[in-house]
Formats: C-alpha cells, sequence, structure tokens
C-alpha cells in the first residue's frame, strides 16, 4: 500500500518537528510520546535549514515510532532526507514564485532517483494569512491568500487537481496568530479529492476539532507541542478522532 493510499485511508492529529529547533533526542521522546497517545502521522521540516540536523531529527523519529508514517515537509530540495517514509513535494499555488512552483522540484530529481522507495506526494501548498508575517511568507517571498475568500481558496485548490496534485495543505505559517478557518476548510474540502492538512496557529483541542469537523483529514500541530504547559498530544489526538 502506498503512503499516499495509508494517509487517505486513515486521517487524524499530524505532529511536526522543526529540526531547526529540536535536537534528535528530543525529537525522539516527542514522536515516541506522540505514537504511544495516537498520532496520525509525523512530519518533519522546516522553513529554515539547518541541514544538517534534518537526517538526524528524521532517523530519531523513526526509530521511536516505526509504524507511524513519517513524512517530510521540505522547505527546499536541499533539505531532502531518504529517512522518511514520504515526502509531502509541496508546490506553493498560493504565491507566484517559480522556484516554489517548479525549481525546486527540479532539482529534488537526483533525490528521487538516488531513493526510489522514498514515495513523493504531489501536495498544493496554500498560505493563508494568519494575522502576521510568517516565516514561509519571508522565505518564499509570496502572500498568502486573504482568510476571508473561500472562493478563491477553492479555485486555487480545484486548479491544482485539475493539473494533478494529489494533495492539498491549508498553512496559516507556524505559530499563526489565527488559524485556518472552519469555512475556508470546507472550501477546500469540496475542491480536494486528497488527503487535507490543516495547520498554523492550532493550540487547542477544540481547534483541532474544529478543523477536522470541517473536513481536514489531518490537523498539523507543531510550535505548540514545543511549549511547556502544552495540552497531551493524547487529548489532541482525541479531539481529530473522526
Ligand atoms: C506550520 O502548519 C505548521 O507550517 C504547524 O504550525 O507550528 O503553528 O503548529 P504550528
Amino acid at each position: 500500500m502506498t503512503v499516499l493510499a495509508r494517509l487517505a485511508a486513515h486521517g487524524g492529529l499530524a505532529v511536526l518537528i522543526d529540526p531547526s529547533r529540536t535536537s534528535p533526542d528530543e525529537a525522539e521522546a516527542l514522536a515516541a510520546r506522540a505514537a504511544d497517545e495516537g498520532v496520525a502521522a509525523l512530519l518533519v521540516g522546516t522553513s529554515y535549514a539547518d541541514e544538517a540536523n534534518v537526517g538526524a531529527v528524521a532517523r530519531a523519529m523513526k526509530r521511536a515510532a516505526p509504524s507511524v508514517p513519517l513524512l517530510e515537509f521540505p522547505g527546499a530540495a536541499s533539505h531532502l532526507v531518504p529517512d522518511v517514509d514520504a515526502v509531502l513535494l509541496l508546490s506553493l499555488v498560493s504565491g507566484r514564485n517559480a522556484q516554489y512552483l517548479i525549481e525546486e522540484h527540479v532539482r529534488a530529481v537526483p533525490f528521487f532517483e538516488r531513493h526510489p522507495d522514498v514515495e513523493p506526494i504531489s501536495t498544493a501548498y496554500l498560505l493563508i494569512d494568519g494575522g502576521e508575517v510568517t516565516s514561509v511568507e519571508a522565505v518564499s517571498q509570496t502572500r498568502p491568500l486573504p482568510a476571508g475568500k473561500p472562493e478563491l481558496v477553492a479555485a486555487h485548490v480545484r486548479a491544482a487537481m485539475l493539473v494533478g496534485m494529489a494533495a492539498t495543505y491549508l498553512d496559516a505559517g507556524s505559530g499563526a496568530r489565527r488559524p485556518v478557518s472552519p469555512v475556508l476548510i470546507r472550501a477546500a474540502r469540496a475542491a480536494t479529492r486528497g488527503p487535507l492538512f490543516v495547520g498554523g496557529g492550532v493550540r487547542t483541542a477544540d481547534a483541532v476539532r474544529a478543523a477536522r469537523d470541517a473536513g481536514a483529514d489531518f490537523v498539523v500541530v507543531g510550535t505548540l507541542l514545543e511549549r511547556k504547559g502544552a495540552p497531551a498530544v493524547r487529548e489532541l489526538a482525541l479531539a481529530a478522532r473522526a
């Protein structure tokens, strides 16, 4: 079974670990806890690189949670590592910067030729305004789509499906003030056929539940779990049950 088919069959909570802020030991402990407490997928990635650390963090996560799908969420082709089950091969379709629409993909070709076991999952990546300038916006030099225009989000997702993309990721950006709203998630859900990831600024179990109820397959949580006093992964994973 492909990773894409596994993701399509079973959604829930996805925990994102940022290797620029997390050591391999910390990543191993968090991935083990997440696996014990019901996480559906693990993501590893960052907008800026500590390229040297991505592989070590991915290996630590795989060691800790061998049966949970481990997906790379790469900021650039140079971040790709073979220690994951699949790569969310992101096309930043909310923007018009050719580097993130096709150039990084061309640069990724040698990696996928060297590592045929790593599954590429063509993913429409939409940055949504979350109330402040995020790292993705600054690094990609693209503007997010407005938070109040569900029809525009739906048109971007639909266009991505028409050109053959297999999954969708709506991102308000790491640490966003406002997560993606249920109205936008519903619009994207109606326009997409593959797994729908939603993340950025999700801080409570209620926000996880709201995103799932609106049609997200995976609710991605990163920053929250790096903080002291974060809710238990179990509480978030339960909220993400269908
Ligand atoms: C960012 O969607 C992810 O790209 C997760 O965001 O760090 O705010 O949880 P947070």
